[in-house]
Formats: C-alpha cells, structure tokens, sequence
C-alpha cells in the first residue's frame, strides 16, 4: 500500500483524474449519511422510500421525508473535503468529479466538473410534463404541484430501480475508462452502478486511492487507502 507522499505524487503527476464521492464526504458539513449509525437509512427504510413505487403510493409521506432532508442539508456548508476538490478541478486538464451526493454541496464548493449521478436534491421535476426547476426553499403543500400542468412534483432525484441519466452515466464511464488516478472517497460501496465503478478503472490500469475511515468492499482493489476523515485527508491527498 502505498504512503500519502507517493499516493500524493500519483494525483500531481496524473494528467487525467477521477475523484468519485459519497455521502461520507459531507458528512463533516453535517449531512447525515445512509448507512452510518446515525444514519439517514436506520430510522426509516431506504427502500420504503427512495423508490418509485413509494412515490406513486404516498407521494405526500415520501415528500414529508424530502422536505426533512432538505432542511437539515440548507443549513450545511462545504467542508475542506469539497474544496480540495473543487481546487484540484482547476489544475487538471482532464477531470472529471463524480458525486453519488444529492446535496449540491459540491457546487456551492466550486466544483463545475461534475456528474451528480444520483440526481440533485434541490432540482424538482413535474412527474406529468417534465417541467423541471431548481427550488431552494420550503413547499407549503406536499406534494407540490407543477405550474404549468397541475401535476406533481418529484425530486429530481435517482430512486432504487431507475436508470441513471444517460448524460451523467456516460460522462462517469468515459473518465473511468481513461483517467491515469481515481480517487474513492466517502463511499460504502454498495449501491450500483457506482459501487462498480473503482473496479472498471482498476481494470484499466489505472491507480485507486480510496479515502474512508472503514473499510468497503472495494478497499482490496485500491493501490492506497487512508483510513481518516475526508475532510482532513482530501487537502493532504489533493493539495
Ligand atoms: C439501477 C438518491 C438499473 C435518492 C440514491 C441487488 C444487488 C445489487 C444491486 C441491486 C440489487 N437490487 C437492486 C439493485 C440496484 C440498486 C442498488 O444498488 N441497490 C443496492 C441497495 C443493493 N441500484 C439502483 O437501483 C440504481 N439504478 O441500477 O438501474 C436499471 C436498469 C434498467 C431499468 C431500470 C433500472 C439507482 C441507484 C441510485 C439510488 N439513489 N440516492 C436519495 O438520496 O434520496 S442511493 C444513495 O446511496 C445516495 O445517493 C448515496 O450517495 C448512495 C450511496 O451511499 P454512500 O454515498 O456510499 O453513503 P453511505 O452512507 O452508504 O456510506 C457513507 C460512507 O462514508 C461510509 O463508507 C462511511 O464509512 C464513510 N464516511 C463516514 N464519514 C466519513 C466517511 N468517509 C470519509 N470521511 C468521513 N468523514
Ligand atoms: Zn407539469
């Protein structure tokens, strides 16, 4: 395994880099994670709620939960994690930041580079016409209604069972198939396509840094893992 100075000198010398996050990077902002002990996930069931067939059943119940998140993620902000991230952005000639998060922390960060693959929390969509818009604020009536059509609004999330957009999933393969350093952080790993995403870079040759207290189940295919606090590795890794 490598050391933080030779895995440094991997990410300078990189002409083409990946960094792929999860939830565990905004969890020094505040943002509580999936699977942790506290997470999002132990109070309520992911799957009785971040899915489609929970929407169309109780969208009021499943916006209630939305609501919430957005709320208590308003009043984070980005950590020094995001920022190494955002910064190392501007020296690459080939990035590309690929995010499972949903918060849009990233953004306020500086990231522009960036495929968030699992949506974003912040983006609502009308589930009749389309119509799609970015709203920061409370909704006085769960679920909302669409302007134009009446109908209602989703999140513009991905749930369990559907498809990543094709535009993200495409960017997200195109950099695994190319980029020289991948950088894993934050992530438990388990939800697909992105828990497969370090093992179709690694097949390519390239070199996989993971960044995570725990161990996951992609940590035996990383070239160096630093078992510490993103927030406080990323500056160090990236800087
Ligand atoms: C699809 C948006 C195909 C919504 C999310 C059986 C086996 C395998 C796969 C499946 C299966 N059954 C179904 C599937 C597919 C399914 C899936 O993977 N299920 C899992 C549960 C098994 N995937 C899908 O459905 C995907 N779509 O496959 O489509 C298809 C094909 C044809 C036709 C139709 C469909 C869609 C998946 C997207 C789901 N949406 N979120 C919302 O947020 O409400 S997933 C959700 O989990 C979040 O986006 C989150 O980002 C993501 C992953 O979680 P993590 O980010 O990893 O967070 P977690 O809490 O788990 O872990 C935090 C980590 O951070 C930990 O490791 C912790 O140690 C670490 N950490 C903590 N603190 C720190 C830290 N690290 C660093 N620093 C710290 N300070
Ligand atoms: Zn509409």
């Amino acid at each position: 395994m490598g050391t933080l100075e030779v895995a440094r000198g991997w990410v300078r010398s990189s002409r083409s880099l990946c960094v792929l996050t999860g939830a565990g990077v905004s969890a020094e902002s505040g943002v509580p994670t999936f699977r942790g002990p506290e997470g999002l996930w132990k109070q309520r069931d992911p799957m009785s709620l971040a899915t489609p067939e929970a929407f169309a059943e109780d969208p009021k119940e499943v916006w209630e939960w939305y609501q919430w998140r957005r709320r208590k993620i308003r009043g984070c902000a980005p950590n020094p994690g995001h920022a190494a991230i955002a910064a190392v952005e501007a020296a690459k000639s080939d990035f590309l930041l690929v995010t499972q998060n949903v918060d849009g922390l990233h953004r306020v960060a500086g990231s522009r580079r960036l495929a968030e693959i699992h949506g974003n929390i912040w983006i609502v969509r009308c589930a009749t016409c389309g119509a799609e818009r970015e709203e920061f604020g409370d909704f006085p009536e769960l679920p909302p209604r669409c302007g134009a059509c009446g109908g209602i609004l989703r999140p513009g999330v991905v749930w369990f069972g559907e498809r990543l957009p094709a535009d993200v999933s495409d960017a997200a393969m195109g950099i695994l198939s190319r980029c020289e350093v991948l950088v894993v952080a934050g992530t438990s790993a388990v939800v697909a396509p992105a828990s497969g995403y370090a093992a179709v870079a690694k097949r390519r040759g390239a070199r996989v840094i993971e960044v995570n207290p725990d161990e996951t189940p992609v940590s035996g295919i990383c070239d160096a893992a630093f078992r510490g606090k993103s927030g406080e590795v990323l500056p160090a890794l990236l800087g």
